[in-house]
């Protein structure tokens, strides 16, 4: 699926563009599915373990932020990960052995919905070597003014910046961070079925949905299964016990084998402790912390 130069590029600058990695059909399908859940999102008040609502949300005109983890939600975004052109392009850049951290698809709504702050997702949850990407599958077009993906090229081989503000880990780096060169930022548009690529360590943010359109992009994150998670970091994970946990293996396995003898390798790692307030979702975890934002 990937050029070789495609892969210089992603090693070089930490992240990627793939245009047309899904087909049309998969795309249209994917599209129901999501509309479907945002739908069923009228009835819902509160946050639960399916949706993240977004301010404003109401029966009337329904806001989230996200539908969280999309591949327990539905098989049609599991089976997609597991056998598509996107499996080929994992593969490609992890090995043959790989797994998913976890899933979201954010749903920026149009008028203002939320901004991402700037993070490093390898900060929030180090593990025991960085082959870690997210997958940002466009759903719909993604243009500057609705919310697109801004990462910083070639942070993914930098420092891991700090993400803590008052006392807290933060999900988000200070913006007057002097080892943040947002002038470097490279904005990442696309049409609907294409995919952006992004190193866990690669600095990234998005601003607010301007739009009077949808923002919806499907994250996959995911990982080589000889990368092993620090204990301490915000995943379910770590309160399962060996049994569950052993399940758990099983559940996450995209492709190859699991791997139980976990690569180290010198990588520079926080423990994201102590949590945040509320610490249910990365928007969560960057409001109630009281950090700066880059977009106000
Ligand atoms: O939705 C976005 O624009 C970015 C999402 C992101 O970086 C995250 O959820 O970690």
């Amino acid at each position: 699926m990937l050029t070789e130069e495609q892969k210089n590029f992603y090693d070089e600058n930490g992240y990627l563009m793939v245009e047309d990695v899904v087909t049309a059909g998969q795309l249209a399908e994917l599209r129901r599915i999501t509309y479907d859940f945002i739908e069923k999102s009228r009835n819902v008040t509160e946050s639960n373990g399916v949706y993240d609502l977004d301010e404003g949300h109401s029966a009337d005109a329904p806001r989230l932020t996200r539908i969280k983890l999309p591949h327990k939600q539905h098989p049609y975004f599991w089976d997609l990960l597991k056998n598509s052109a996107i499996t080929e392009v994992l593969t490609e850049l992890l090995g043959p052995d790989t797994m998913i951290q976890t899933s979201k698809l954010n749903t920026k709504a149009p008028g203002g919905g939320a901004a991402v702050e700037w993070h490093q997702d390898w900060a929030f949850y180090p593990h025991t070597n960085d082959s870690m990407l997210a997958f940002g599958l466009m759903l719909e077009d993604v243009t500057e003014d609705n919310g697109p993906l801004m990462v910083i090229p070639g942070t993914h081989k930098g420092p891991l910046l700090s993400h803590m503000a008052n006392g807290v880990f933060a999900g988000a780096i200070d913006p007057d961070d002097p080892l943040f060169e947002k002038e470097k930022a490279v904005t990442l548009t696309g049409r609907a079925g294409s995919m952006t690529v992004h190193h866990a360590r690669t600095l990234h943010g998005s601003a607010p949905n301007m739009s009077d359109r949808n923002r919806l992009i499907l994250f996959y994150e995911c990982h080589a299964a000889d990368a092993w998670p620090l204990l301490g970091a915000g995943s379910y994970i770590h309160s399962l016990g060996q049994r569950l946990l052993w399940q758990d293996l099983q559940e996450r396995l995209i492709t190859g084998e699991l791997c139980l003898t976990p690569r180290m390798e010198a990588v520079p790692v926080s423990i994201p402790l102590p949590p945040a307030p509320d610490a249910s979702s990365i928007f969560k975890t960057q409001k109630s912390s009281g950090v700066k934002s880059a977009f106000a």
